[in-house]
């Protein structure tokens, strides 16, 4: 395997390659991996630069330096002057990275060692699943602030939790921890420590990517575009993407090798 490359993605925004995994974490945590404009500006060009690489690039970490935090928000301060023009823009700067993130075709897993909070919450909701330690916890609590959601949350956290427990969480801004956010279906697994949800989420990659990449990206994007659609369109996009499957040579591959009785050997074409 090649040796680690580390990327700089601003100041705030590092990106290690490990062959075909991407690790990016967001290491601002005296001010507990906030996000401000320019944390997310580089989160952006990180996600469009893997994005670029295809399939030389399997699967995603994202997480946040520092021990207490993945992301404890948006830049608070940074959102103190703004003109309600300025507040969209700064909003869409938000969901242009979720864009970004669910745009990949490889799987990124958010990994949250800490406060998942507001804005924080929402980036990991844009993954596409939750890994948590057990001393993690997560929460909207931006009417706390006199705000709402800026970053997807009224959009993505009732697709992971139900309408009514979304509801329930951001009227109230209650915190939950990682036992509660496994429990309503937030967080997929939760590990005892850093060292373990890092070896878990590898783990779940390694499994990923003994399948063919081609179908794991269809898979993706069917569902992330079907979420939220009636059932008659989001169906016509599995239908798309199921045809798609069958111009991969993967596809093709992996039914031989099912009929030969041996081990298909993917390529990602
Ligand atoms: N922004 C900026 N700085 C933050 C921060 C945040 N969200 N969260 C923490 N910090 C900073 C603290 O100010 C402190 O900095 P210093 O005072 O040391 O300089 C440092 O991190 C450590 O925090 P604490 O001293 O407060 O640490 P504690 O252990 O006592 O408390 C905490 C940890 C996470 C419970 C607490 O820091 C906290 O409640 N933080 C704020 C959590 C929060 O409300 N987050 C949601 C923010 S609202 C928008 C788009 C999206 C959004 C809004 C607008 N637009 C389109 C405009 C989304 C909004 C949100 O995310």
């Amino acid at each position: 395997m090649a040796e680690p490359s580390i990327q700089e993605n601003g100041p705030d925004v590092r990106v290690e390659r490990d062959g075909d995994l991407a690790i990016v974490t967001i290491d601002r945590p005296k001010a507990l991996n906030a996000l401000s404009p320019d944390v997310l500006s580089a989160l952006l060009t990180a996600f469009e630069t893997l994005s670029a690489e295809g399939s030389a690039v399997r699967g995603v970490l994202l997480t946040g330096a520092g021990g207490r935090a993945f992301v404890a928000g948006a830049d608070i301060r940074s959102m103190a002057e703004l003109t309600p023009e300025q507040g969209e823009d700064a909003s869409r700067l938000g969901h242009r990275v979720a864009a970004a993130i669910e745009g990949l075709p490889a799987p990124v897993i958010a990994c949250v060692d800490g406060f998942a909070l507001g804005g924080g919450l929402e980036l990991a909701l844009a993954c596409d699943f939750i890994y948590a330690t057990d001393a993690s916890s997560f929460g909207q609590p931006e009417v706390h602030l006199g705000l709402i959601p800026g970053f997807g949350g009224t959009v993505r956290l009732p697709r992971a939790v139900g309408l009514a427990r979304a509801k329930e969480l951001i009227y109230t801004g209650r915190r939950i921890d990682a036992a509660e956010a496994i429990e309503i279906g937030l967080v997929s697994r939760s590990f005892a420590d850093r060292d373990a949800l890092f070896a878990g989420a590898r783990a779940t990659l390694d499994e990923v990517r003994a399948n063919a990449a081609p179908a794991v990206g269809l898979a993706k994007r069917v569902l992330v575009d079907a979420a939220g659609r009636r059932t008659e369109s989001a169906t016509e996009l599995e239908i798309a993407g199921f045809g798609d499957a069958f111009r991969t040579e993967d596809m093709h591959e992996g039914v031989a090798a099912f009929i030969e009785k041996r081990v298909p050997e993917f390529t990602g074409a």
